[in-house]
């Protein structure tokens, strides 16, 4: 198994373990009955949350992008790029190097340092962490604020893509909320993970056969190839 793809098989265990990844039925976002529920803000123990970080970490190192620094969009991004710099700065493929990380405020300070951003500067390639886009709203926040200071979005680095089409039922997207953030912006984003990972380890794995037809039933409703 080549390296991405373990990484990824191993997140999604993870995940389940963690109970983090849910099967069921689940009202999301769009109001969609879904299947599965991913709620990353129950990695919220310091095992938990390095273990994430690793992940994170190794699917950047993965996909061949280079990049100076990280951006996590207030909140969730927030101990999301604070833990994946320490990550990255341990792993063997940085060589030593450190890792600058930045994230914002939800509300602009006019006190003391004052501003939005808190950090590193922002300079250079900049990778913006956040755990799955639904509207790709933090998305567009992040590039506007990475933008103003003159450095230059490079990617997005999520921890799941849902894989699934934007719009009302009646009018679905051809394309995903990733794919727009991806064609609206002109950068790659970058999944730890996939609704794909989540169909491979219901295929192998028996004790979960009983949540495969739901979830491929929901893929072929909603699903991006
Ligand atoms: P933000 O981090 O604020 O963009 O919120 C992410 C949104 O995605 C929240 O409304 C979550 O409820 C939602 N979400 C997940 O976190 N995991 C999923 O598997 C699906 C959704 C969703 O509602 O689409």
């Amino acid at each position: 198994m080549a390296d991405s793809t373990q990484n990824r098989s191993d997140f999604v265990r993870f995940s389940l373990e963690q109970g983090v990844l849910r099967f069921g039925q689940f009202k999301v976002k769009s109001g969609r009955l879904s299947p599965y529920f991913f709620n990353a803000g129950l990695f919220n123990t310091g095992l938990s949350i390095g273990r994430l970080a690793k992940f994170y970490a190794q699917a950047l190192i993965d996909s061949g992008l280079k990049f100076d620094m990280l951006f996590g969009p207030a909140y969730k991004g927030i101990p999301l790029s604070t833990a994946t710099a320490v990550a990255l700065t341990g792993h063997p493929a940085m060589a030593g190097q450190d890792v600058p990380f930045a994230f914002n405020r939800k509300e602009v300070k006019d006190h003391g340092e004052g501003g939005v951003l808190v950090g590193a500067p922002l300079q250079g390639r900049v990778i913006i962490i956040d755990d799955v886009i639904t509207a790709g709203t933090s998305v567009r926040e992040s590039v506007n604020i990475i933008r103003q200071s003159g450095a230059e979005p490079a990617a997005v680095l999520i921890a799941l893509d849902r894989m699934e089409r934007a719009g009302a039922d009646d009018a679905l997207s051809p394309h995903s909320a990733v794919q727009d953030v991806s064609n609206t912006y002109g950068i790659p984003v970058v999944s730890i993970a996939s609704l794909g990972d989540i169909m491979g380890l219901l295929d192998h794995d028996p004790e979960l056969a009983e949540h495969r037809a739901a979830v491929a039933a929901y893929r072929s409703r909603y699903g991006v190839s």
